[in-house]
């Protein structure tokens, strides 16, 4: 009984076994800079599951002189970060590792998240305020004065920080 329950709070939220859950904070949400990149079949498969925010406080900063969003990998600073859960499929995984630039720029670890709200078919969707786990690219390769940068509860590349995101495909280093 006891490992049942373990089981049926830390659930699997995506309907096939072949899909990876992956939690997106920054330029891959919705209305942000990268989210056509998701929605590009020809790329992979990503199905929105639900909008979510991190159980433990990570201090979510811009850096970089293209304002790159980073999630330090340093729990128990910083705030509860939100963002959104998807389901991608193994060709999608792959395209972001790649774009994420694993390992240099990001390391793709898992997190725990607390669900929010999804699309609404009930079978799909895990409930309001369940626990899951998902990927999420975030990075301990960052330069210590990054950890003295503003936190930010919620990443939006068009907000009024005034750090508004380069996208490049040739990203030469600092
Ligand atoms: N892309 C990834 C990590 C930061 C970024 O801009 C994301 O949106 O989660």
């Amino acid at each position: 009984m006891k490992g049942f329950l373990i089981f049926s709070v830390i659930a699997s939220v995506c309907p096939a076994v072949h899909m990876a859950q992956v939690f997106v904070y920054g330029t891959l949400k919705k209305g942000q800079p990268n989210y056509f990149r998701m929605m590009d079949a020809n790329i992979g498969q990503a199905e929105f599951v639900a909008h979510a925010r991190t159980v433990d406080r990570y201090p979510l900063v811009i850096a970089t002189k293209d304002n790159i969003p980073f999630l330090l990998n340093v729990p128990g600073t910083g705030q509860r970060v939100r963002g959104e859960i998807y389901c991608v499929d193994q060709k999608m995984l792959d395209f972001l590792d790649e774009f994420e630039s694993i390992p240099e720029m990001y390391q793709r670890t898992t997190v725990r998240l607390e669900v929010q709200d999804g699309p609404g078919e009930p079978e799909n969707t895990p409930k309001s305020a369940s626990i899951v786990e998902a990927f999420v690219y975030s990075t301990t390769t960052y330069k210590p004065e990054w950890l003295q940068k503003p936190t930010y509860e919620s990443y939006d590349a068009y907000g009024d920080h005034g750090l508004p995101y380069v996208c490049r495909d040739d990203r030469s280093p600092e």
